[in-house]
């Protein structure tokens, strides 16, 4: 077991049986000219989770651990998207319609894609979800549970809307959460910061959330100790 310097109080992995788990980091919400742009958001604050969300994924892909990739994704003839969903809010482009990436939300579009640098690579688990949790008709938890993981790092965005509710999801199910800090974000700072004191709050009601340094530092030392 290796401990990690995290909050409410230091998080125990078990290496073997720990997967990464990157949400979201799709074209559409963080890159300029995407949909997230055109709604008006800043999207250079998720712009700028990118190099420490490759470096730990580069963690993860160094010792061959399970990495998983998820999208916010809908089949093309949106039979798997509640009406709901599409007639929610006063947007402009709603989803299955064309926005500045293709179709929004839409498997296989331009904008659907993992921005280049955090791309999955071979091996890897991709999921299309349609919702905003990762369990819900997705059959992740059945991949996880065969591959016997029990532990679960996350990253990924947005914090309190995809990341959050998959952490939550995830610590129903029985997993043992860590949500790392730098890899993280919102279009909205206090709602990343709001969301990060929600997990940790009651004795980590919701999982923990530590720094990507303290993972790395973590990792090495028990690797030179062992
Ligand atoms: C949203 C997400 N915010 N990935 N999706 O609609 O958080």
């Amino acid at each position: 077991m290796i401990s990690v310097k995290a909050r409410p109080y230091d998080y125990t992995l078990d290496p073997g049986k720990t997967a990464l788990v990157v949400i979201d980091m799709q074209r559409d919400f963080i890159e300029p000219g995407g949909f997230g742009d055109a709604l008006g958001n800043d999207v250079s604050r998720l712009l700028a989770i990118i190099p420490d969300t490759a470096a730990l994924i580069g963690l993860f892909r160094a010792r061959g651990w399970p990495i998983v990739h998820t999208r916010e994704a809908h089949r093309a003839d949106l039979s798997d998207c509640p009406p709901s969903k599409i007639r929610r809010g006063s947007a402009s482009v709603r989803i299955g319609e064309e926005g500045p990436m293709g179709r929004l939300l839409v498997t296989g579009e331009p904008g659907n894609q993992i921005v280049a640098d955090l791309a999955p690579k071979d091996g890897e688990i991709v999921i299309d979800k349609p919702g905003k949790g990762m369990f819900w008709a997705t059959g992740l938890h059945e991949r996880l549970q065969d591959l016997g993981i029990t532990h679960l790092v996350f990253a990924g965005v947005t914090t309190e809307v995809c990341v959050q509710t998959s952490m939550r999801e995830a610590n129903d199910r029985g997993y043992e959460c860590l949500l790392i800090e730098e890899a993280t974000e919102s279009y909205f700072s206090e709602f990343k910061a709001s969301t990060i004191e929600m997990i940790v709050a009651q004795g980590g009601i919701v999982g923990w959330v530590g720094k990507l340094g303290d993972l790395d530092a973590a990792l090495a030392g028990a690797e030179e100790t062992a």
